[in-house]
């Protein structure tokens, strides 16, 4: 199995999983402190003020990456670092840090890959309405401005959002993830802001920014399949596609929502939030699309249950456990429904590069003296990469894959109990260990291939 010459390799991660040192050099709180120090939000409590101590060990994470030959870092940016409340002037202390990061990666040959959002929003935008305040995507891309005018002559890729549908619909519906709000209607409206966000803040790098920039946004693209051969089942497909799907995809490279979309959920909103120039803000040109893929969905219709769901007026949906094999997330192992999503993207919509930014899997991993045996991790990377490259020779216009993550980290509301990383962490000593996949990897990244 051979690679395209230049294909990039590379590891992910987010700031607030990773990095800790919530109060140093001048950052706020976000929704993600908020929310992680409210009892009951996450697994054990944890949160992320600590995480992989990699605000101040970063020099050794990039020797890390070094050392595995990663050509590529896909990171984040903590908003509230930058801008402690979310708006006003730069905090230099908070740019320092990512120059200073930059430059390490730059020194190190390895091409850094900067998300400005992956969900740590200032907990003072969300105290004056969050994602569902029309301001936020304004304040968002001044933001934007500010990081793109700092870094924008040393970093070459750039990525406004990461997985909006989580932002909006685990954030503002099902109340899963920050702020742990429980109301549909306000979620979609916070779906259109996160996309206006996208939209304004492209226009803002693209004036700051050089012209060789590479601008996208991440969307996490679900794989829909029915799971009867029946009209119920076809339309949950159909919903359930159009709310994870078509409700990102549509505006960003179509210019318009899916009519469906705003008819199955009118009578939550009117969808009066959409004013008619937004589209074309948000359907301004990008180079190329982020995905993260992770397993497949199969729904089917049936009664679904009346609590808070991440799926606005879907209560006929039911979701079905795929058979076979799944991660430590109970998550299906199914490396087809990659193939499925780049297929649709490629083939649906207008020519635009993709880049696989995250695919990983959490395993229960065990440390032991002479390191972590994952041989479910290498196997479930094997079949994904191999989709890519079966894709890259049908076609799809697919440059890089990024594997989630480089280290383990804090899982969102499963705190540090699921293991996604390459890279092992002590949380105790802090202490890194390569897992067998990483050595692997890094024979992947040398070989460019297998
Ligand atoms: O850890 C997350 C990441 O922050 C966003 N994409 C999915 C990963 C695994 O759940």
């Amino acid at each position: 199995m051979r690679f395209p010459e230049g294909f990039v390799w590379g590891a992910a991660t987010a700031a607030y999983q990773i990095e800790g040192a919530p109060d140093v050099d001048g950052r706020g709180p976000s929704i993600w402190d908020t929310f992680s120090h409210t009892p009951g939000r996450v697994v054990n409590g944890d949160t992320g003020d600590v995480a992989a101590d990699h605000y101040r060990r970063y020099r050794d994470d990039v020797a890390l990456m070094a050392e595995m030959g990663l050509p590529a870092y896909r990171f984040s940016v903590s908003w509230p670092r930058i801008q402690p409340g979310g708006k006003g002037p730069a905090n230099q202390a908070g740019l320092d840090h990512y120059a200073r990061l930059v430059d390490e990666l730059l020194a190190k040959n390895i091409t850094p890959v900067l998300t400005l959002y992956h969900w740590d929003l200032p907990q003072e935008l969300e105290d004056s309405g969050g994602w569902g305040a029309r301001d936020t995507a304004a304040r968002f891309a001044e933001y934007a401005e500010l990081v793109g005018a700092r870094l924008g002559d040393r970093v070459p890729s750039w990525t406004t959002l990461n997985e909006p549908w989580c932002a909006a619909f685990l954030g503002y519906a099902s109340g899963e993830h920050a702020p742990g709000k429980t109301d549909p209607a306000l979620s979609l409206r916070a779906a259109h802001h996160l996309l206006l966000a996208h939209g304004l803040g492209t226009q803002a790098l693209r004036g700051v920014l050089p012209s060789t920039a590479q601008l996208s946004i991440t969307l996490n693209l679900a794989a829909v399949l029915p799971a009867a051969t029946s009209p119920g089942a076809t339309n949950a497909v159909r919903r359930i596609d159009g709310l994870a799907n078509r409700l990102f995809l549509d505006p960003l490279l179509a210019g318009h929502y899916p009519v469906d979309v705003r008819q199955d959920t009118a009578r939550l909103t009117d969808w009066s939030f959409v004013l008619p120039e937004d589209l074309p803000v948000i359907s301004t040109p990008i180079d190329f699309l982020g995905i993260n893929y992770y397993s497949p969905t199969l729904v089917d219709v049936g009664p679904g249950n009346d609590g808070p769901s991440p799926w606005p007026a879907c209560e006929n949906v039911v979701f079905v456990q795929p058979p076979g094999a799944t991660t430590a997330m109970g998550w299906a192992i199914d490396a087809q429904g990659l193939r499925n999503v780049v297929h649709r993207v490629h083939e649906q919509y207008r020519p635009i590069p993709l880049m696989i930014t995250e695919n990983g899997a959490a395993f229960d991993d065990e440390l032991g003296v002479d390191g972590v045996r994952d041989d479910e991790r290498i196997a479930y990377l094997r079949d994904h990469l191999t989709v890519v490259r079966e894709a890259i020779s049908a076609g799809v216009d697919l440059r890089g894959y990024f594997v989630w993550s480089l280290l383990d980290n804090f899982e969102w509301a499963f705190g540090y109990e699921k293991r996604f990383g390459i890279v092992h962490v002590d949380y105790r000593t802090q202490k890194r260990v390569w897992k067998d996949s990483a050595h692997w990897y890094r024979q992947v990244i040398r070989t460019n291939g297998w």
